[in-house]
């Protein structure tokens, strides 16, 4: 069982770094009030022990005989915080150095510095929050795109553990009848027969398959897109991702195999995140260098979620070009034919059937058919909030290729009409597989890893 230690309290800068308007330290805990009121000063004299939850005290931080910072001080009390506890919130001028002088007399007055994502594990400790719940709040925190943030929204309202909660309790339901039949056989009446097992074994594994349906695009609203720009030396790679990023970013010269090691940068297509990765040209060659570099070219297109695979209209296609295509079979792909401005010299009927796309990257030509081609593959629609992917993460996805595995254990024992205590094993393994999502079932040095992932003050 985790053991919930909140007899200390926390303090951490939360807001960015740099210098803004606002910075706001953090404090949280039982103390939290007191140990803010050692340091402040109103001009009349009150206290922040007798400020009412959810007001706002103006004053100055005073520590040491120095007053640090003119402030302004949030009070909210427990229960009815973001972690559940009491609260104070400084609201400083944001200059690292004020913020950090603050921190500081909050700390040397008693709170202990907080780990990453504390006042969020707090929040889950306490029992606010589950954790699809703590990672939403994470990844609206790293939206690179309004729909990874739309989607890390619905589940902060807690809609994924409310589909995975009612799967779970299907489970239960089925675990509980077959337990009563195999514990008292004489109330036969209560066993569920083999074939309702076999009807509500398939309900369950056909949500758990729709919430992975929706994982991948999940992770791709999450992380981006990862899109490789895969051809031969000197066909145009490095031009087409400063074309895309409309920047001098990578090398551009006309000596074939300039780029050596991938180049990797984020864009946004029409809301979409691509996670673009230019590389060095495939060719068979004697520098180890770029052959290193080669070899990751063609390992990032076998992980690629899309492959830009470009040629070069100016020249007649090769081998080289012939073995790309085949390397990109079975891939989401997009063949270009750069250099639309030169004289044709490709012959493209051999690829007709991939439907290339003629640009000139030198020129910006055809990007923004490019544009509606990825926009066309990787978005079915406006993203509302009812069909927003729930599942983001790696782990989460696991879990539920987890529960999958032993649903349809579940249904081969149904079949075979093996012994129903199979049954039942397989059951609670899938059971406590979806616990994990929502963190119900999980080892506390998991969660401790999944908080550490999150950022300093949240
Ligand atoms: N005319 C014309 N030249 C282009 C176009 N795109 C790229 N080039 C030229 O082609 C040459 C190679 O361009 P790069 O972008 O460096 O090609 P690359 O594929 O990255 O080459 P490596 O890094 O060597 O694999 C440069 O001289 C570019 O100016 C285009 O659309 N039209
Ligand atoms: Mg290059």
């Amino acid at each position: 069982m985790l053991k919930v230690n909140t007899d200390d309290t926390i303090a951490a800068i939360s807001t960015a770094s740099g210098s803004g308007g606002i910075g706001i330290v953090r404090i949280s805990g039982k103390d939290a009030i007191s140990i803010a009121d050692s340091v402040f000063s109103s001009p009349k004299g009150k206290r922040l022990a007798e400020a009412k939850s959810h007001t706002i005290s103006f004053g100055h931080i005073v520590y040491d005989g120095q007053v640090i910072d003119e402030v302004l001080v949030s009070v909210m009390r427990a229960p009815h915080s973001y972690t559940c506890e009491d609260i104070a919130e400084i609201n400083t001028h944001g200059g690292y150095r004020s913020l950090s002088a603050v921190l500081n007399a909050v700390l040397r007055s008693g709170a202990r510095l907080a780990e990453p994502g504390e006042f969020t594990k707090r929040a889950f400790l306490n029992g606010r929050i589950d954790l699809t719940q703590a990672e939403a709040v994470m990844d609206i925190i790293n939206a690179g795109t309004d729909k990874a943030r739309q989607a890390a929204m619905t589940r902060l309202s807690g809609r994924l553990s409310k589909e995975i909660g009612e799967i779970r309790e299907s489970i239960l339901t089925m675990l509980a009848h077959i337990e009563a039949g195999i514990d008292y056989p004489e109330h036969d009446d209560e066993t569920m027969t083999y074939s309702m097992i076999g009807d509500n074994t398939k309900k369950a594994l056909a949500a758990v398959d729709r919430l992975i349906a929706g994982a991948d695009m999940g992770r791709i609203y999450k992380e981006g897109v990862k899109t490789v720009i895969l051809g031969c030396p000197n066909v145009g790679k490095s031009s087409l991702l400063n074309a895309l990023l409309e920047e001098e970013r990578a090398i551009v010269t006309d000596i074939p195999g300039t780029t050596r090691d991938s180049l990797e940068e984020m864009i946004n297509v029409h809301g979409i995140p691509l996670k673009i990765a230019d590389t060095a040209g495939i060719r068979v060659t004697d520098d180890i260098i770029e052959r290193m570099g080669v070899e990751k070219s063609k390992s990032l297109a076998e992980d690629a979620d899309l492959i830009l695979l470009m040629l070069d209209g100016s020249r007649e296609l090769g081998d080289d070009d012939r073995e790309l295509i085949a390397l990109a079979k079975g891939k989401k792909c997009i063949v270009l034919v750069n250099k639309s401005d030169c004289e044709r010299k490709a012959d493209v009927s051999e690829i007709a059937s991939l439907s290339p796309l003629s640009i000139s990257a030198k020129h910006g030509e055809g990007i923004e058919e490019l544009f509606a081609r990825i926009r066309d593959m990787f978005s079915a629609g406006e993203l509302d909030a009812d069909n927003s992917p729930l599942i983001s993460g790696e782990r989460n996805k696991a879990s539920l290729m987890k529960a999958k595995h032993y649903l349809e254990n579940v249904l081969e024992t149904v079949k075979k009409r093996m012994p129903e205590d199979f049954i039942s094993m397989d059951m609670t393994e899938a059971y406590s597989a979806l616990g994990e999502i929502t963190g119900e079932a999980l080892e506390e040095d998991i969660l401790d890893k999944i908080f550490s992932e999150f950022c300093l003050g949240k």
